[in-house]
């Protein structure tokens, strides 16, 4: 399957705008408790204004969340997820904002693409919910397929792999044919491996080292490394202890300028900052070749 390249050969993803660069995706976590920043935007109005302040550093879309996938973490009940999100996807898009919505729930899904979300975000790619390929198809929204391989309680079990980059590019392929299959169409869909998610450091390792086995599925590529485990074990080196998330940034922008080098779409982080620098300088890296 191969979708029709941007001008930049990264892709494009019809109904989204087009950037000369890798994009950066800010995100706002209205939850609790989720690893990296949870309980800082747990309420509606804190959560509106983040999101407009990451335009304002940069961010070229918004990812808008109500439930922590951090590993172990319990799921949200729909409800909840729909109190949390829903508003926060009206309010930014009111403002003008690009906003994606990050649920695994079809409801959800189709909640905040009436508030005004122009993409949907799906760890599972589709396969928690039944009814989700069905409902983006009929919303007529771009799509992100991540890798995924089960709910967050039980994940870091299944994180075996004889040959990550194969087996993760396999499982892609299959997701994204069955995606299609199911009526989305493919210049509307974005392939992501799930870095983190039955996954352990080493696989994601692998995976950034290896981004163009996943551009080779034909689609643009959304990169998502943000404070994730692995590079806290990058950062603490053999036997240290890793450094709390919120001090992974600057690693979090080296992996955007090497996702953004490897010809990345976008580029999912938490502090947006120095990602907007670091995509910047690729891009003219690139431009200078
Ligand atoms: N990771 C998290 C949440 N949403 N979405 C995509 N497309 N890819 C990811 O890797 C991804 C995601 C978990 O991180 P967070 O809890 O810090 O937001």
């Amino acid at each position: 399957m191969n979708t029709k390249r941007g001008s930049s050969g990264r892709g494009r993803v019809a109904g989204l705008p087009e950037w000369d660069r890798c994009g950066v995706m800010g995100v706002v976590n209205v939850t609790p408790d989720s690893f990296s920043d949870g309980g800082r935007w747990f309420d509606t109005t804190a959560a509106v204004k983040r999101g407009l302040d990451l335009v304002v550093q940069g961010a070229d879309l918004v990812d808008v969340g109500g439930e922590s996938t951090r590993p172990g973490a319990p799921r949200v009940d729909e409800e909840e997820e729909l109190r949390r999100v829903v508003p926060v996807v009206r309010g930014l898009a009111s403002e003008g904002v690009t906003v994606s919505v990050d649920t695994m729930r079809a409801s959800v899904a189709a909640r905040a693409v009436a508030a005004g979300a122009m993409l949907v975000n799906d760890v599972s790619g589709g396969l928690a919910d039944p009814g989700m390929i069905g409902a983006v198809a009929a919303a007529e929204v771009p799509f992100v397929v991540m890798h995924w391989r089960g709910f967050s309680a039980g994940m870091n079990s299944l994180a075996v792999y004889d040959d990550v980059v194969a087996e993760v590019t396999a499982e892609l392929r299959d997701r994204l044919d069955a995606v299609v299959a199911g009526g989305i169409a493919p210049e509307r869909l974005v392939v992501d491996p799930g870095l983190g998610f039955a996954k352990n450091a080493d696989h994601d390792l692998a995976l950034v080292a290896h981004l163009p086995a996943l551009r080779a599925l034909g689609f643009p590529l959304l990169v998502a490394a943000s404070r994730k485990r692995f590079l806290g074990r990058v950062l603490a080196g053999a036997d240290a202890a890793p450094p709390p998330a919120r001090e992974r940034d600057a690693a979090t922008a080296a992996v955007s300028a090497i996702a953004a080098h490897q010809g990345a779409w976008a580029v999912r982080v938490h502090e947006v900052r120095a990602t907007a620098d670091a995509v910047r300088v690729a891009r003219a890296v690139e431009g200078a070749l």
